[in-house]
């Protein structure tokens, strides 16, 4: 699948909306869909859109393909109002605005996954999922947003996750500078994690230190879980905390300050404490890492893809390239 890149469509005027489908429809062109699905996604990324023209402010729209493949996310976020009633606001075919459109309801029939929060004062935050027929759309418990640097097409953030027999391991890189140079350390550290995904975490970050040798190189965090365990890798400045359903917010140290390929110390595993139900955040120095000072219930209560966005949305550095990955942790029984 290509690599998981979200753009970004800033609803700030009508004729945004009709771009958002466009934009949902060549996505779904890219993933090889057919006609109709691809026609599916534009509808549920312009009925979203739509909504967030009619009713709400500074409303963003978040697509993006999903890993493993087959499966596109499509996200509003907005600043407010939030909706006063929301069973009322999935009832298919209301509208407040007089449309014919389908609005939520049809979005929520549409898509294979639907979540929605919404809050009075605060704003509502919606990741419809679509996938290819028979395919699973996306993981429920994982979140992520990854944009450019403001105005560019690609950037030096990148992510990937693995699962091989029961281990999950996600990496997430944030190669020096922008743009296309900076995007291509990011596509080679996903190569060379792409090789051996498996390996025990140290070697991961060794391996990718051998591989962007010659480059800018990168920060780069790896996260592991197996049987329940979770550890931690990383060199440089991306952040990994975990958010608690009782609404603490705990920080795993980062790692030691250096660039992989370049002048990297030695790799320091941790462990990571995540209690049934939290929901363990990285993300890349684009994101202003204050968001841990007074974050809003609201925000805390959020599901993992939910949350990636609203932190994006709130708290993105435009001027650096942004990553929020989101990963819930499984209920013992699902291990
Ligand atoms: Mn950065």
């Amino acid at each position: 699948m290509p690599q998981p890149l979200t753009e970004q469509i800033r609803i700030d005027h009508e004729s945004a909306v009709q771009h958002a489908g466009s934009v949902a429809r060549s996505t779904a062109f890219s993933l090889g869909w057919s006609d109709s699905l691809a026609e599916r996604a534009a509808v549920v990324a312009g009925e979203l859109a739509g909504n967030l023209a009619k009713h709400a402010s500074q409303g963003v729209i978040y697509l993006q393909p999903l890993p493993p493949g087959d499966a596109m996310e499509i996200i509003a976020v907005d600043r407010g109002p939030g909706m006063l009633d929301l069973a009322l606001c999935l009832t298919d075919g209301y509208s407040t605005a007089g449309t014919l459109g389908g609005g939520l309801g049809a979005v929520r029939r549409i898509a294979q996954e639907f979540t929605i929060r919404t809050e009075r004062g605060t704003g509502t935050v919606a990741s419809a999922r679509l996938a290819v027929p028979g395919r699973p759309a996306g993981d429920p418990g994982l979140g992520a947003v990854c944009l450019p640097v403001e105005g560019e097409r690609v950037g030096g953030d990148a992510w990937r996750i693995d699962e091989t027999d029961g281990v999950r391991t996600v990496v997430l890189v944030d190669a020096l500078g922008h743009g296309e140079t900076a995007a291509e350390v990011a596509r080679a550290a996903v190569r060379v994690h792409r090789r051996d995904p498996s390996r025990p975490l140290p070697e991961v970050l060794t391996a990718l230190n051998k591989g962007l040798r010659h480059t800018r190189g990168a920060a780069v965090a790896v996260l592991r879980t197996e049987r329940g365990r979770t550890e931690w890798c990383g060199v440089g400045n991306i952040r990994c905390r975990v958010v608690s359903p009782d609404g603490t917010i705990a920080s795993v140290a980062s790692g030691p300050p250096g660039v992989v390929g370049w002048n990297m110390p030695r790799p320091m595993v941790r462990r990571v404490e995540s209690p049934p139900g939290s929901t363990i955040v990285l993300h890349s120095d684009g994101i202003d890492d204050r968001w841990i000072r007074s974050p809003s219930p609201f925000l805390l209560r959020l599901p993992p893809p939910l949350l990636a966005a609203a932190l994006t949305h709130a708290h993105r550095i435009a001027r650096d390239d942004s990553t929020v990955l989101t990963i819930g942790t499984r209920r013992t029984h699902d291990l």
